[in-house]
């Protein structure tokens, strides 16, 4: 993605649907009009329709539904998330990937993403099923300056960013089951993987991973998890665009982030709990320790889940799979 192509989308999207003149183009990225003209064909062949008119230029009729560098840049609106991105058609896992440059220097809001996964990850190493061109899966480079103890609250940020970008976009509203699933009429249509590098007092990095079902088909899922899976095409009865929803992703995860490192878990904690499902309700944790049963009484300021057990104990949680 060089720089040139960088600005050109952004000229596209100050234009917002009118045309712009090559003249004006090539003043404005300090190119040639034939360079200009290159620049365009390469965008056409990615799958971005644009209207040429003789003496007026050219603006875009549409983009494709792609997850490309270019496709998330155009109009995203952050001030650091998304502006480094590296795109791949097919990986093993973004997480790998994202840690590798993380583990190399690469700055906070880093995000890589794919159209296709071959080994995405769940927890424990479980597979996360990510099919080519229909979801979104994705890797963020955070460098938060906090403690490794409080990491689990990033996952609840970045749950809480998700379930509403997905509200603004689809108008769907979806539930969040502690600690990183969100669920839409009671299936999972999001997974979400928080990983460490990290000192005993202070993170370098979090690898924020974000699996997200878009517009995949009930047929299109594997069988062993067709009844819990979902997608936001089949909850909302219509395809969507991709790119879009991570802009508003991004654009939540940014302004949570913020309001995070300057003010604390707190507020987060109280949108946590607008979307949450299990709290005040009897459910079964499965922990490496083993299973407790008993009602979710909430979260702690940490993020972790309290469970009182049927002998009233109280039990805070790290780690577990929910059942509801
Ligand atoms: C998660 O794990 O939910 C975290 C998923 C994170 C995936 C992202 S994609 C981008 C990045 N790169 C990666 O390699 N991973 C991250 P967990 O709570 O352990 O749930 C895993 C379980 O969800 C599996 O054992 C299946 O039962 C189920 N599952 C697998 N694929 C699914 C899908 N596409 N949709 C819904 N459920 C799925």
């Amino acid at each position: 993605q060089s720089d040139t192509r960088k600005k050109l989308l952004e000229l596209f999207a100050e234009a917002n649907g009118e045309f712009l003149s090559g003249q004006k183009i090539s003043e404005r990225l300090g190119c040639s009009r034939a360079a200009v003209w290159k620049h365009i064909e390469e965008l056409r062949k990615e799958g971005f329709e644009l209207e040429a008119v003789r003496r007026l230029g050219y603006r875009i009729v549409s983009t494709p539904d792609k997850v490309t560098a270019n496709e998330i840049q155009l109009g995203l609106k952050t001030e650091t998330l998304g502006h480094t991105i590296h795109f791949f058609e097919e990986v093993d896992s973004t997480q790998r990937i994202a840690a590798k440059l993380a583990y190399e220097g690469a700055p906070e809001g880093t995000l890589v993403v794919a159209e296709e996964q071959k080994a995405g990850r769940g927890r424990l190493d479980r597979k996360w099923f990510s099919p080519k061109g229909t979801g979104i899966w994705m890797s963020l480079i955070l460098r938060p300056p906090i403690p490794p103890q409080r990491a689990p609250q990033l996952t609840l940020l970045v749950a809480v960013a998700i379930s509403q970008a997905i509200q603004e976009v689809t108008g769907l509203v979806p539930d969040i089951k502690w600690p990183n699933d969100i669920l839409l009429h009671g299936k999972k249509g999001v997974g979400i993987l928080t990983e460490l590098q990290a000192d005993p007092d202070r993170v370098h990095s979090v690898i924020v991973g974000i699996g997200i079902n878009v517009n995949q088909t009930a047929e299109q899922f594997p069988e062993d998890i067709r009844a819990i899976a979902t997608s936001l095409a089949i909850e909302k009865g219509e395809r969507i665009k991709r790119a879009p929803l991570i802009q508003e992703i991004l654009l939540r995860i940014e302004r949570l982030y913020k309001q995070y490192l300057a003010h604390g878990f707190r507020s987060i904690k109280l949108l946590w709990e607008g979307y949450a499902v299990s709290i005040g309700k009897p459910v079964t944790a499965r922990t490496l320790g083993g299973t407790i049963r008993g009602i979710a009484r909430g979260i702690t300021e940490d993020g972790l889940l309290i469970l009182e057990d049927e002998e009233q104990n109280t039990h805070y949680i790290h780690s577990a799979d929910i059942q509801l």
